[in-house]
């Protein structure tokens, strides 16, 4: 693939990199999307499923869907673009990595600082005693998992729609956003805030900003420039330029 001479060139002068992924960096790993033409929100509604008052609703009924892609997670591997991502991580100073995704994948993959912004789908913490416990799912008898200390209910280490996000994580991936020359944008439909907001403040703080994506999203028309293509296929190449790139400069 022949990158443009911009990119190129911010590759080459790339000393600190920041990258937000979503839930098409996990597709070609079967991990489904969310808004894609298969996507969950196709099948199930957020409001239903992915907030506090849902949850207290009805315990049993999002512990069933999260168990449900706890099990698609557990049985899916990396691809070729996380991996790709734990190589860039390796050729330059400074690189964060943001994430959208609940499903581990990066750290599965190898990837070191990794920010989860919306939590950890393999994590779990009782509402009442915030005590955290790890792979919990719904008991035999089809009930929402307790907590061994307090008997309160547990919930998914996730973050729902109008919870806040983990300040400190957020601030991390703000701060990491406001100093990288280079921000790489991948598989995110970049409609759910505050992660949205990430790409356009790393641009107003000079950063060259790059989406890679299979189509354009409502944040192509803000990046320098929009790679469309599948982020298995392209990232790989991204790692191939930068150590070309950093071979000549050494
Ligand atoms: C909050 C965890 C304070 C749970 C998730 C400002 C404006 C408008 C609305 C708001 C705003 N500020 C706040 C809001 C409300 C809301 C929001 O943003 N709503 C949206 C829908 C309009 N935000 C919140 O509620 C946040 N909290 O703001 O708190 C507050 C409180 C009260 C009131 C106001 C403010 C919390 C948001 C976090 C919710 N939790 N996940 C779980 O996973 O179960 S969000 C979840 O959905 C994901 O984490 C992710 O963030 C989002 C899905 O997006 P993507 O990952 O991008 O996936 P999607 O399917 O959409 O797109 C995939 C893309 O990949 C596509 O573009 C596709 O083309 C591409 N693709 C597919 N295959 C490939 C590919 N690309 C490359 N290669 C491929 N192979």
């Amino acid at each position: 693939m022949n990158f443009s001479q911009k990119l190129r060139a911010a590759l080459s002068r790339a000393q600190s990199i920041c990258v937000l992924t979503g839930a098409g960096v996990s597709a070609e790993s079967g991990v489904p999307t969310f808004r894609g033409a298969e996507g969950l929100w196709q099948k199930f509604k957020p409001e239903e499923l992915a907030n506090f008052d849902a949850f207290i609703a009805n315990p049993e009924l999002v512990w069933e869907w999260y168990s449900y892609r706890k099990q698609v997670m557990k049985n899916v591997q990396p691809n070729p673009a996380h991996k790709a991502l734990v190589e860039i991580e390796q050729l330059v100073r400074d690189f964060t990595l943001v994430t959208q995704n609940v499903d581990n994948l990066h750290a599965r993959a190898g990837s070191k600082n990794i920010l989860e912004l919306h939590g950890n789908i393999e994590r779990s913490y009782c509402i009442e005693c915030r005590t955290f416990t790890d792979d919990v799912e719904l008991s035999a008898d089809h009930k929402a998992p307790r907590c061994n200390t307090c008997g309160g209910l547990v919930r998914p280490d996730v973050v729902w729609f109008g919870e806040l996000l983990p300040m400190d994580i957020h601030q991390q991936a703000v701060k990491a956003a406001e100093r990288c020359d280079l921000f790489l944008c991948i598989g995110t439909s970049a409609v759910v805030y505050p992660a949205a907001a990430l790409p356009l403040t790393a641009r107003e703080r000079g950063a060259y900003l790059v989406e890679i994506n299979q189509e354009n999203t409502d944040l192509s028309l803000r990046t320098h420039e929009t790679i469309l293509g599948k982020a298995g296929e392209i990232l790989p190449q991204i790692v191939h330029e930068l150590q070309s790139v950093k071979e000549r400069a050494s």
